[in-house]
């Protein structure tokens, strides 16, 4: 089993929700975790719990992105793993989306991995070691209605993960895709603790487990792609 202890972690859309999650136990784990999301005060809320590093960036930014690592790296000498979670999304009829909105989702879940991978991947491969995990979906393998934006973007993501995969295996990287069904945030303006939600959404600690999990699997094991429902939520 891979010991969290000490490793640097960088965890992006760590102010709410999954990647909240994620950066606490983590933290928990006894890794060093550098949180990154946009929001200056729920930053410092977590990292007050973390005793780690909070970097205010926009993974849709090349410099913001490359100053995430190169920050990382200053401060802790070393970075272990990458969890590109960030992401946004709304659901339209595909002639409402407004090219601006498309945009957003693009530049966040495409273009967000696309940059901090990029950024990473030079270090993960001097050090010969590293991990990324890309929190993206199940619809990057399923398709709905009014999803056109979403759906796509996600399955991009997906497309660049697992070409990554195989492109930084030999270097000794793992890459690992998690796909989650609903899960009860603030993902798409809704607000999480509803009654109703319990009942029918995974909670962020559920996502947080998995990517423990993935984590921790021993230095010869790389888990390639996991997926989680709540039992309610046929598949
Ligand atoms: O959403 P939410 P989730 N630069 O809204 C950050 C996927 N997923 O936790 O920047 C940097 O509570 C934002 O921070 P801030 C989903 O696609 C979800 O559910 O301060 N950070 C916040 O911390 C996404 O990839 C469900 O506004 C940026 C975080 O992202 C991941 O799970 C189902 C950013 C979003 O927190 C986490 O989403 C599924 C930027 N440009 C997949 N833009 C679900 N919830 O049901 C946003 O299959 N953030």
């Amino acid at each position: 089993m891979t010991d969290l202890t000490n490793q640097v972690a960088i965890v992006t859309g760590a102010s709410r929700g999954i990647g909240k999650a994620i950066a606490l136990l983590l933290a928990l784990q006894g890794a060093k975790v550098i949180a990154v999301a946009r929001n200056e005060d729920e930053l410092a809320a977590l990292t007050l719990k973390t005793q780690g590093l909070s970097l205010v960036a926009d993974v849709a930014l090349e410099s913001d992105a490359q100053q995430v690592i190169d920050n990382t790296l200053l401060h802790y000498g070393r970075l272990d793993i990458l969890v590109c979670n960030a992401g946004v999304g709304s659901f339209n009829e595909l002639e409402n989306f407004t090219s601006t909105e498309w945009d957003r989702i693009f530049d966040t879940n495409v273009k967000g991995t696309f940059l901090l991978c990029k950024a990473a991947v030079p270090h993960f491969k001097a050090q010969k070691k590293g991990h990324i995990i890309g929190i993206t979906s199940d619809v990057a393998k399923r398709t709905f209605a009014h999803g056109t934006a979403y759906g796509a973007s996600k399955f991009a993501q997906d497309a660049l993960l697992a070409s990554l995969r195989k492109e930084v295996r030999p270097h000794g990287i793992k890459v690992t895709s998690i796909y989650p069904g609903l899960v009860d945030t603030y993902f798409n303006d809704t607000t999480p603790g509803s009654a109703a939600a319990e009942k029918t959404h995974l909670r962020p600690g559920d996502i947080a487990q998995a990517v423990r999990y993935v984590l921790e699997a021993p230095a010869h094991v790389v888990v390639d792609e996991l997926m989680l429902h709540p039992m309610s939520q046929e598949w």
